[in-house]
């Protein structure tokens, strides 16, 4: 069976820990200098569920400057984990936007993002508590709460996108009854190939 490709991106404001949420799940490193994020890509091989998958992941830029190529990954992600800072009020009412940006560019009313709360190890500095549930619920996406620092639902917060984007896929596309065939269907799916 082919091996699985996933094109995650990984969005939200500036600072939130987007690079080093990517860094602490591919290199099992916390990065504690701040070094802001123009664009980078990395690969990882995992077994999720019992199925082999190759995740190319986007590590985006959240300061404003750098933003001008957000169309651009957004056209070709296929899964976005939506991460804010729960130490950060401006970065959790960013998120509506990132996610409205993400349904326009995809003419979509919905595809697979979930919703991080990062830096959740700094409870003394939260500004944001049940309200990030609760807008989960409103974006009717999947809310988790984790911290790149003590690497807490690092891997989790991958895995259950790669979850989404599969059942987000096998409902446009049901897997063809004919075993051999590949590529595109009629409807333009990009089926999975046996
Ligand atoms: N305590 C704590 N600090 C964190 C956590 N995640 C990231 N940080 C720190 O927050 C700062 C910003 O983290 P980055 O990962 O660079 O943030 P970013 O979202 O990639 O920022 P941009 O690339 O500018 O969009 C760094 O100093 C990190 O060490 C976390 O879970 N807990
Ligand atoms: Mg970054």
């Amino acid at each position: 069976m082919g091996l699985e490709k996933y094109r995650l991106v990984v969005v939200g404001g500036g600072g939130v820990g987007k690079s080093a949420l990517t860094i602490q799940f591919i290199q099992s490193y916390f990065v504690t200098d701040y070094d802001p994020t123009m664009e980078d890509s990395y690969t990882k091989q995992c077994v999720i569920d019992d199925r082999a998958a190759r995740l190319d992941i986007l590590d985006t830029a959240g300061q404003e400057a750098f933003g001008a190529m957000r169309e651009q990954y957004m056209r070709t992600g296929e899964g976005f984990l939506l991460v804010f800072s729960v130490t950060d009020r401006g970065s959790f009412e960013e998120i509506s936007k990132f996610q409205r940006q993400i349904l326009r560019v995809k003419d979509r009313d919905e595809f697979p993002m979930i919703l991080i709360g990062n830096k959740a190890d700094l409870d003394h500095q939260r500004q944001v508590t049940q309200e990030g549930q609760q807008l989960a619920g409103q974006l009717k996406v999947t809310y988790m709460e984790a911290s790149a620092k003590i690497r807490m639902n690092v891997d989790q917060a991958f895995h259950e996108l790669v979850r989404v984007i599969r059942k987000f896929q096998e409902q446009e596309c049901p897997p063809s009854p004919e075993p051999t065939r590949k590529g595109k269907d009629k409807k333009g799916c990009r089926c999975v190939i046996f």
